[in-house]
């Protein structure tokens, strides 16, 4: 299996740190979406990552579907889903919250150094999304007092959860401080710490099209 994109993308983190909590082996090319086009355009017409070769050469692109196919695949280490129909219905609330402010945050980084004059306008709906999104997460992590979002086991939301705050404060560091969302802080910094946070890591790259 080859893993195509940098770790400074938290939808290619995330899928890096299921594979290796799934205990899956892969190689890993940590290709630019911009320096990199060319080959990356081989295995993903849209340019994107993270974008997965699996053994048979079938490409799975986007983080949700990719991921979705190793819940299904996997053979070994603990599921990174809760059990319970409930706790799945509010995991993929956390998600959708957690990967829609990176699509905002990417959205806006692009925006603020590929564009000549941003739009004020656009820049400034971005920041309102992303802060509306954080203070709707923070308010639901305050009255939950385990380790991890569902008691002592790590799943998709606190992959999506850690991935999306460490990539927001490295690019925007503007839009996030443990004063304003310490429920969130404390819960990043925890998984920050984690062995596999810290093995499937690489500093924010601005992007570049060189
Ligand atoms: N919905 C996608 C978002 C992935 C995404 O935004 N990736 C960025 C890097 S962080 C990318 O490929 N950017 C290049 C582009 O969209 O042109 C997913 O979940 O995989």
């Amino acid at each position: 299996m080859i893993l195509i994109g940098q770790y400074d993308s938290p939808f290619c983190r995330r899928v890096g740190i299921a594979l290796k909590l799934y205990d899956i082996a892969f190689e890993h090319r940590p290709w630019s979406t911009f320096g990199d086009a060319d080959r990356l355009s081989e295995f993903n017409p849209l340019l994107r990552v993270p974008t997965l070769v699996l053994d048979d050469g079938t490409v799975l692109v986007d983080s949700y579907g990719i991921l979705a196919h190793l819940d299904e695949t996997a053979v070994r280490g603990q599921s990174l889903m809760p059990s319970s129909p409930a706790d799945r219905t509010t995991l993929r609330r956390v998600i959708g919250l957690a990967s829609g402010i990176s699509d905002k945050a990417v959205a806006l980084f692009y925006e603020q150094v590929l564009h000549d004059n941003p739009s004020q306008l656009f820049t400034d709906r971005c920041r309102s999304q992303i802060s509306g999104a954080l203070a709707a997460l923070e308010s639901q992590r305050a009255v939950r007092n385990s380790d991890y979002w569902f008691e002592d086991h790590i799943t998709h939301a606190d992959i999506a959860l850690g991935t999306t705050i460490e990539h927001l404060s490295a690019c925007h560091p503007a839009l996030f401080d443990a004063v304003t969302y310490p429920a969130l802080h404390a819960h990043a910094e925890r998984l920050k710490a984690l062995a596999v946070f810290k093995e499937i890591y690489q500093p924010f790259i601005p992007p570049t099209q060189e």
